[in-house]
């Protein structure tokens, strides 16, 4: 580890790159490289760019014997204002560490969805393993002052690989999926050592006070003599028999700005007009989803179909456009899924279809930017019902490309994006086909100055909450000074209103 004096970096650890590195086709061990978008990049480039920094994380491609992927990406990083370390995988450890123990272990577990857990011993080798590697790679460029930063539930024990190398740096994580009941946290196996290597953390964010809460009595049950300063702080501290460590709640969001002004652009408006001439007539009605079984989306459909069943005057007038976007189609239980999912639709389209009318469109494919944008703004109702969700972010974005205050959005009761949203959005509880027909119903008939009431309050709060909000409020609180600019707190009370159950 270097042993300078100078402003602390922010080093930002990620399962992947901000960068899609792809291979030259018919020349091996040469490869393209371009940035990649989404909010994380958006969020923490601007802190990379001011203060210089580091990203580590996996490239996107395999390990390959004679290719030096540090030396490649130092000499075509697209930025060169901060530093990309890549760290080098093989073909086998991503199958158990990132397919198996992130994604058939910690992913359905920490989304309370059990059943879908294979607790293989050989996932939780390689996990480690991996982990081992990332927090190496991090300490060949490390120096005294930086702050690390590590995202997501694929690399928990990076700290506690820091902390055996006796780093005393500031370290942060911010977990971006749900953390469990501790009655479902204690089924991991590996419970005990998760635990202890969250603890190795200085300030650990979570998205709700929901999941803030499950952690803290996790670390309670784990744990003899914790002691835990006021809960309803933004920011709460703990004290073990070894250490004080914080624990906050920080909820993601999107960047506002950019995306309503990319929502205006006459691409955008020219693709909204022929959604709308396709729809004429008819109410359009939206789902939009990684295919995931955490989505609901089955239990969305079967809602749908009870809602043609006992309306029949809304045969003709509404459509469902579902997408769903292919994901982890190499693990088993999705590709069984997306059969389901197909099944279900067929059946409710063969039931229903008439001349003119097909009641469910589907797409099985990422949509372009610009078709997003377009869809969220044709769509005068959004159903976004996860079984159970960190935050989705869909939800959001569904307002924010509303620049005209139209549109309605349905929301789970276990999407982390209620704490914020729940006083606007129609609630439903997502296991009950009911309850989401019932919310469609109201969406169809609510006035339409509540409407644009409850659309305008949506937007604000998602403006006023952004995710320059999101990254400057986790900064501040863990090192003011690499705080980006914009408000935030400091006064480590941070805001009550998110903290509220
Ligand atoms: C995790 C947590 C948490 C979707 N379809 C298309 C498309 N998308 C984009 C959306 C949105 C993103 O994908 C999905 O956002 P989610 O929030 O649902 O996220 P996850 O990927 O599950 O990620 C989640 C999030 O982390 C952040 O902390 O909110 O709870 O699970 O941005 O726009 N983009 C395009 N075409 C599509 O068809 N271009």
């Amino acid at each position: 580890m270097s042993n300078q004096t100078e402003p602390g970096r922010l080093i930002v650890v990620s399962n992947r790159l901000p960068v899609v590195l792809q291979k030259r086709k018919k020349k091996p061990m040469e490869y393209t490289v371009k940035p990649a978008s989404g909010g994380l990049v958006t969020a923490f480039v601007p802190v990379l760019k001011k203060r210089g920094g580091l990203w580590i994380g996996w490239p996107g491609t395999y390990f390959e014997e004679g290719v030096d992927l540090q030396k490649f990406l130092r000499e075509n990083q697209p930025d060169p204002d901060y530093l990309l370390s890549p760290v080098e995988i093989t073909l086998q450890e991503y199958e158990h560490y990132y397919k198996g123990f992130a994604n058939e272990v910690l992913w359905p577990l920490f989304h309370n969805l059990t059943s879908y857990c294979n607790f293989f011993p050989e996932y939780y080798e390689a996990y480690k393993r991996v982990n081992q590697r990332f927090s190496q790679t991090l300490l060949e460029d490390l120096r005294e002052n930086d702050f690390v930063w590590v995202q997501d539930y694929h690399l928990i024990p990076v700290a506690k690989y820091l902390r055996e190398e006796k780093v005393g740096n500031s370290l942060g994580f911010f977990l971006h999926i749900p953390f469990p009941p501790a009655e479902t946290f204690q089924r991991l196996p590996n419970r005990s050592e998760i635990i202890e290597a969250l603890l190795a953390y200085d300030l650990v964010g979570f998205q709700t006070p929901g999941d803030r809460q499950n952690f803290l009595e996790v670390v309670g049950l784990l744990h003899a003599g914790v002691t835990i300063s006021d809960e309803t702080l933004q920011v709460a501290s703990i004290r073990t028999k070894e250490r004080i460590f914080r624990a906050g709640v920080f909820p993601i969001s999107i960047d506002f700005d950019e995306f309503s002004e990319e929502a205006k652009v006459p691409d955008v408006t020219e693709w909204v007009k022929m959604i709308r001439e396709e729809y004429r007539g008819k109410t359009l009605l939206l789902g939009i989803d990684r295919l995931d079984y955490t989505k609901g989306i089955p239990e969305r459909l079967r809602a749908y179909r009870l809602l043609l069943e006992e309306n029949p005057e809304l045969h003709g007038k509404v459509v469902l456009f579902q997408v769903m976007v292919p994901s982890r189609g190499d693990i088993g239980k999705y590709a069984n899924f997306k059969d389901e999912i197909e099944r279900l639709i067929g059946e409710i389209n063969g039931c229903f279809s008439r001349l003119g009318w097909v009641p469910i469109q589907y797409s099985y494919r990422s949509l372009s930017r610009k078709e997003l944008l377009a869809y969220y703004q044709a769509a005068e109702i959004a159903l976004v019902t996860p079984l159970k969700d960190g935050m989705n972010l869909v939800a959001k974005e569904y307002c924010v490309a509303h620049n005209d205050e139209e549109g309605v959005l349905i929301l789970s009761e276990f999407a982390g994006s209620i704490c914020q949203l729940k006083e606007q959005a129609i609630l439903v509880n997502p296991f009950d086909e009911n309850s989401i027909a019932q919310a469609i119903k109201k969406a169809l008939d609510l006035d339409p100055n509540e409407k644009r009431e409850r659309m305008r309050m949506l937007r604000e709060n998602i403006r006023r909450f952004d995710i320059y909000w999101w990254v400057d409020t986790f900064l501040g609180q863990a090192v003011p000074t690499l705080r980006n600019g914009k408000d935030s707190d400091e006064s480590g009370e941070g805001d009550k209103r998110l903290c509220a159950k």
